[in-house]
């Protein structure tokens, strides 16, 4: 009779500690980085911590609307990845926790400025450059000259050929409207955007789609970042990246612990890992091409070269913010998006 109750107790005690020991190897991720990329991370840190990961992946846009959705009970604890503005507008609206990574001196100057202008509740993971990629048999056929400006895309012989993103769900089409802003001035920003209108194809959900549209035939230019359009080209469509002559702007990849984690020390875990530039050089093998923010890691041989590109000085505090943020989206919807239905 005791032997059988020490054999109970015994039981009891080991499903209990396998309990918490399942629950303290929880992490829930979201990620919104290509699809690849996502898993080859989830992969990579559960083989080395043990720690297993629940990861869903979505478009900066979308991710940011549910962890403001979940403000209340927090179901995610980090979010890897995704353009930054969102993730300064996350901060700024304490819907991410402030966190001082041991990683922080080996980032690029850029990684750790969107460390310090957020209060340290988001970091650059890494950069990537807004651009466009055109199926160049596709530009063939239609006999049209190759686009190498953002003013070229108002060719009407594009007409119904281009795809983009809504902004609303895409951080790479938020990006596209801030840059366009910040080229042209706002209200000329959105006469482009209106004259372009006609040859917009769609306004896909995801940033990434439209260059994968373009790589099948389906439209001509896909509007994305270019190291996307690189790598539909690594993937063996005849895309051709440009980087705009007017110049664009561009992205700083960015990463944050959700505000009341509920596996606070597992997020920690995969943040200082997700800085580590022996993570950030395996980028490549997921066919993800942006620049690292660790400066040991190597940059992809593939990775658009920033040094040849036109950039704008983004301003990142104002397109950052939730209040701009909110406006020019609202102004898309009832100026751009309302066209489309
Ligand atoms: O595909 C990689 C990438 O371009 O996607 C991220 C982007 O935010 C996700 O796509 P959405 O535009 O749909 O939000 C970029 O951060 C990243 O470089």
């Amino acid at each position: 009779m005791r032997n059988r109750l020490t054999l109970a107790a015994l039981a009891a005690f080991a499903i209990a500690a396998d309990a918490r020991g399942a629950a303290a190897e929880d992490l829930t991720l979201y990620c919104s980085p290509q699809i690849e990329w996502c898993d080859l991370m989830v992969e990579a840190f559960t083989r080395e911590t043990g720690i297993t990961v629940a990861m869903t992946r979505k478009s900066s846009g979308e991710t940011f609307a549910q962890i403001k959705a979940e403000a209340s009970n927090p179901r995610g604890d980090v979010w890897w990845g995704g353009t930054g503005d969102p993730h300064l507008a996350a901060a700024e609206e304490g819907l991410t926790e402030e966190y001082r990574s041991p990683m922080l001196a080996e980032l690029h100057p850029w990684a750790q400025k969107q460390a310090e202008q957020s209060g340290y509740r988001t970091v650059g993971i890494y950069a990537g450059a807004l651009g466009f990629g055109y199926n160049a048999e596709m530009l063939a056929q239609a006999g049209a000259d190759a686009p190498a400006c953002w003013a070229d895309l108002l060719n009407p012989a594009f007409k119904g050929e281009i795809s983009v993103a809504n902004p609303n769900s895409s951080g790479t089409s938020y990006t596209m409207l801030a840059t366009m802003v910040q080229l042209m001035g706002e209200d000329a920003a959105f006469d482009y955007l209106k004259a372009l209108h006609p040859n917009i194809a769609q306004y896909t959900k995801s940033g990434s789609a439209p260059i994968k549209d373009a790589a099948r035939g389906e439209v001509t230019v896909g509007i994305v970042f270019q190291h996307d359009a690189v790598t539909q080209r690594v993937e063996g469509f005849p895309i051709v990246t440009v980087a705009p002559c007017e110049g664009t702007g561009y992205e700083i990849g960015s990463m944050s612990i959700v505000k009341g984690a509920p596996n606070l020390e597992n997020a920690k875990k995969f943040y200082d890992f997700a800085l580590r530039a022996d993570i950030q050089s395996r980028a490549a093998e997921a066919k993800a091409y942006q620049v690292p923010s660790n400066m040991g890691a190597t940059a992809p041989e593939e990775a658009p070269d920033f040094s040849t590109i036109k950039l704008i000085d983004y301003d990142f505090a104002t397109f950052g913010s939730s209040e701009t943020r909110a406006r020019l989206l609202a102004r898309w919807d009832s100026e751009i998006g309302a066209l489309a239905n």
